[in-house]
């Protein structure tokens, strides 16, 4: 980013990093339709997972996309392991600013709001400050971006946040370009991704 800027910027995505999407998707079809095929978490290829289930049979996309769809599934996503300390130990690194990158769902009644619910349960009040929404993460300014999504486009042809892909169910086959890099889990050493980037 910005040379003389001495702080960093770290933006970290939130479903599929911090907040267990998959997870609590996965549990919560099989709840609303137990009759109906599935697609196991090892199983998963591809990041959106309404394609994945439209493919094995075209109903099943919108029957997935009303899970996501539906009151109280944002809220009730569990924490994935070791998301919320290592946020909380970034916010409390020096020369650090940490940012919650998410993108919203259209059907804006529940899941807007459940995700500022989430984080201020899960991460305390004063992380409500930390919170972007947006569809467009490529106009937001960080040194890095923490998020499991491969492909991470929009209006900014070149964004100033270096993409560490989160490793998730859907992208761990996935070959990397040679330049990118990979966080495999909260337990793998996302410090010393934070440390290369300062200069
Ligand atoms: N999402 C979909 N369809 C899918 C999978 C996910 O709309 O098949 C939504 C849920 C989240 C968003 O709101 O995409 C993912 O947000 P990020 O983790 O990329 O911020
Ligand atoms: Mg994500």
């Amino acid at each position: 980013m910005s040379s003389g800027n001495r702080r960093l910027r770290v933006l970290v995505d939130m479903d599929g990093v911090i907040a267990d999407f998959e997870g609590g998707f996965l549990k919560k079809y099989k709840q609303k339709y137990p009759n109906e095929p599935f697609i196991s978490l090892e199983d998963r290829r591809g990041f959106w997972v309404s394609t994945q289930y439209g493919e094995m049979r075209s109903d099943l996309c919108e029957k997935a996309i009303s899970i996501w769809e539906s009151k109280n599934f944002f809220m009730e996503l569990e924490p994935l392991p070791g998301g919320v300390e290592a946020l909380k130990e970034m916010a409390n690194m020096e020369n650090t600013d940490v940012f919650i990158c998410t993108s919203p769902i259209k059907h804006y009644c529940h899941c807007p709001y459940e995700k500022y619910a989430w984080v201020e349960k899960h991460l305390g009040p004063e992380f409500l400050e930390q919170i972007i929404l947006t569809r467009d993460k490529t106009i937001v300014t960080g040194d890095i971006l923490i998020d499991d999504k491969p492909d991470i486009l929009g209006v900014e042809p070149n964004p100033s946040w270096e993409h560490v892909l989160f490793t998730a169910c859907h992208n761990k086959h996935q070959e990397l370009n040679p330049k990118q890099r990979r966080l495999l889990s909260w337990a793998d050493d996302w410090r010393s991704v934070l440390a290369s980037k300062r200069t």
